[in-house]
C-alpha cells in the first residue's frame, strides 16, 4: 500500500458536504434548477402552449419516479417531436464534416451503425445507455430537468449521466437555452462514447465529491468551457467539441465565426470566468487535445482543498475516499 488507507465514513470531517458514495445514491441527487422552465419562465418558447407544458409534465414524472437499477421507461415521441429531431439531426449531418472533432465524427458513426442514430425517431434512453456501457461503461439515468451543479458533477463520478427526455419546443429547433433530449443526444452521447474524453467527464465528476460550494462553482465552470462549449484543435484548425455546440447549429456557427473571442483552456483562470446562459457565448476555450485538457485538469484539481482523494471502484459501483498523503 502506498500511503493510502480507506479512511471509515466519520473520517469524513463534519464540514464535508453529503456526497454520494455508491450508484444507487444518486437516487438523492436529483434537485432541479429552477431556471427555463417553461412554466415559469415567460420567455420560453413553451410559456404559452398548453400542450407542450402538460407534455414536459408527463415526461418529467418518469425522472422522479425512476430509481437505481429501474430499466429507463421508453417515451412514444409524437410526430411532431420526431420531427423537431430530424430536423436538428439533418444539420449535425450537414455540419458534423467540417466542424466537428474526429473523436465525435467515429462515435457518430457508430450510433448510425448501431440503428440507434436515425433520422427518423428520437433515440430510446434505454438504448443509448446500453451503447454507450459496452463503450466506456458510462449509463443514463433519466432528469427531470436542469440539475444543480452538484447534483449534476456528482453523477459523472459513477460514469453516470442524467439526461433530460423530453423535446425543445418545435418553434426553437435550432437553439434553446436549456437542455432537452435532442441536445443529449446529437452533443453529449457521441462523446461519453470516447474512452479518453470519459475519462474526463469521470474525473471532473469525481473533484466534485464533498468540494466546498465555490469549488462546486468552478468545476461548473470548467465543465461549461469544455464539455458544453469547448473548441479543440486538430491539425491547426479550429474543431467543436462541446455538446451545446453540436447540438446547436445556431452556436456552432456563432463559435466558429469572427465575432467572439477565442483563448486557451487553462482550468485556473477558465473556471473563474463569468458566463451568461441565456444567449450565445461571447468567450470560447481552446484545447489543444482531450489529453492535454486533462492533463491540465488534473494539475489545477491536486490544487484545491480538499483533505481527502477519491477512487471509483467500478466493482462494486462504490466511491472508496482515501486519506490524502
Ligand atoms: N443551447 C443548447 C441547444 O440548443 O442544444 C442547449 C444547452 C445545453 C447547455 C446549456 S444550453
Ligand atoms: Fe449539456
Amino acid at each position: 500500500f502506498a500511503g493510502v488507507n480507506l479512511m471509515s465514513e466519520n473520517n469524513i470531517s463534519s464540514k464535508t458536504p453529503w456526497f454520494p458514495c455508491h450508484a444507487s445514491d444518486l437516487d438523492n441527487c436529483n434537485h432541479l434548477m429552477t431556471k427555463y422552465e417553461p412554466e415559469l419562465d415567460m420567455n420560453h418558447p413553451g410559456f404559452a402552449d398548453k400542450e407542450y407544458r402538460e407534455r414536459r409534465k408527463q415526461i418529467a414524472e418518469i425522472a422522479f419516479a425512476y430509481k437505481y437499477g429501474d430499466p429507463i421507461p421508453s417515451i412514444s415521441y409524437t410526430e411532431s417531436e420526431n420531427a423537431t429531431w430530424q430536423r436538428v439531426f439533418n444539420t449535425v449531418l450537414d455540419l458534423m464534416p467540417k466542424h466537428a472533432c474526429k473523436e465525435y465524427k467515429v462515435a457518430f458513426g457508430k450510433l448510425q451503425a448501431a440503428d440507434i442514430f436515425v433520422p427518423h425517431r428520437i433515440p430510446q434512453l434505454e438504448d443509448v445507455s446500453s451503447f454507450l456501457r459496452k463503450h466506456t461503461g458510462f449509463t443514463l439515468r433519466p432528469a427531470a430537468g436542469l440539475l444543480t451543479a452538484r447534483d449534476f458533477l456528482a453523477s459523472l463520478a459513477f460514469r453516470v449521466f442524467q439526461s433530460t427526455q423530453y423535446v425543445r419546443h418545435a418553434n426553437s429547433p435550432f437553439h434553446t437555452p436549456e437542455p432537452d433530449c435532442i441536445h443529449e443526444l446529437l452533443g453529449h452521447i457521441p462523446l461519453l462514447a470516447d474512452p479518453s474524453f470519459a475519462q474526463f467527464s469521470q474525473e471532473i465528476g469525481l473533484a466534485s465529491l464533498g468540494a466546498s460550494d465555490s469549488e462546486i462553482e468552478k468545476l461548473s465552470t470548467v465543465y461549461w468551457f469544455t464539455v458544453e462549449f469547448g473548441l479543440c484543435k486538430e491539425n491547426q484548425q479550429l474543431k467543436a467539441y462541446g455538446a451545446a455546440l453540436l447540438s446547436s447549429i445556431g452556436e456552432l456557427l456563432h463559435a466558429l465565426s469572427d465575432k467572439p473571442e477565442l483563448r486557451p483552456f487553462e482550468p485556473a483562470s477558465t473556471s473563474v470566468q463569468p458566463y451568461q446562459d441565456q444567449e450565445y457565448q461571447p468567450i470560447y476555450y481552446v484545447a489543444e487535445s482531450f489529453e492535454d485538457a486533462k492533463e491540465k485538469f488534473r494539475r489545477w484539481v491536486s490544487t484545491m482543498s480538499r483533505p481527502f482523494e477519491v477512487r471509483f471502484n467500478p466493482h462494486t459501483e462504490r466511491v472508496e475516499v482515501l486519506d490524502s498523503v
